[in-house]
């Protein structure tokens, strides 16, 4: 029982989330060490959404309204975590979700598809489909859906590895991260990177794209074209102050 004046009781919660979802067979072993990392790094941001995170959502908004093909791609820890967000996100921008995994069982692959039927997602895309193949990957994390990531061109990768993050920028497509860790490989190579805690970050990117849904092209072009990775992880490190 986390007493409810616990000050660190959030992340507790989110902890016991996690756990059970590894007892559900959703979360792989190495997921709830993934989890450790990105609490350390939670910590050191001061486990709150910080300004330059809600630049990187608000561009991350207007680049997936902008998308002809957008994917939402789901891992064991952000089913576990993040199931029913991922279902409403899916629904505003009318997108595609696909299950991509590191430690890909295909056990595990169908019971996150059950997960996110549960959550209210429709189809889940990259469990009995993942034929097709990203090129110069080796991980399990190379075999997708064709209807799905192989063809999207903007594709939300939270929790993400830096080998697969890389393969997808060179295959053309806009690549919207959300990590923690501002350092990672993931979070330097992708276009837009949300160094945010995911259960936070997800219910601000549905708000901003409800807020933006209805600015014409031009408008979110400029958002765009104004918005600056590099500098918003740099901001990032500096409030870390590494
Ligand atoms: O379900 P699978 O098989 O696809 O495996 C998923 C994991 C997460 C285990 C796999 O993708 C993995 O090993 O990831 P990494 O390389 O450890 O990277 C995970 C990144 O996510 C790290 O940089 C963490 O800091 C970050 N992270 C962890 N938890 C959160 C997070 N970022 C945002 N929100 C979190 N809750």
């Amino acid at each position: 029982m986390i007493p409810e004046n616990h000050p660190r009781r959030k992340s507790l919660l989110l902890r016991e989330r996690l756990i059970e979802g590894y007892k559900r067979g959703l979360v792989s072993d190495e997921g709830l060490i993934a989890h450790g990392r990105g609490e350390a790094f939670d910590y050191l941001i001061g486990e709150r959404t910080r300004e330059p995170a809600k630049k990187a959502i608000k561009a991350a908004a207007a680049a997936l309204l902008l998308a002809k093909n957008p994917v939402i791609s789901v891992n064991g820890n952000v089913a576990a975590l993040a199931a029913e967000s991922v279902a409403e996100l899916a629904k505003e921008l009318n997108c595609k979700i696909e299950v991509n995994l590191f430690y890909r069982t295909e056990d595990r692959a169908g019971r996150i598809e059950g997960h996110l039927r549960n959550a209210g997602v429709e189809k889940v895309l990259g469990v009995k489909d993942a034929y097709a193949r990203i090129p110069e990957l080796f991980s399990e994390r190379r075999k997708v859906s064709v209807e799905g990531i192989y063809l999207a061109d903007c594709v939300l990768i939270p929790l993400e590895d830096g080998d697969r993050c890389e393969a997808l920028v060179k295959m053309g497509k806009r690549t919207i991260a959300i990590d923690l860790n501002p350092l990672s490989r993931t979070a330097r190579k992708a276009h837009i990177t949300i160094v945010d805690e995911l259960t936070r970050a997800l219910p601000l990117l549905i708000e901003e794209v409800k807020k933006l849904r209805y600015k014409d092209k031009a408008h979110l072009k400029s958002i765009l074209k104004k918005y600056n990775n590099k500098k918003v992880l740099e901001e990032m490190r500096k409030l870390i102050n590494f």
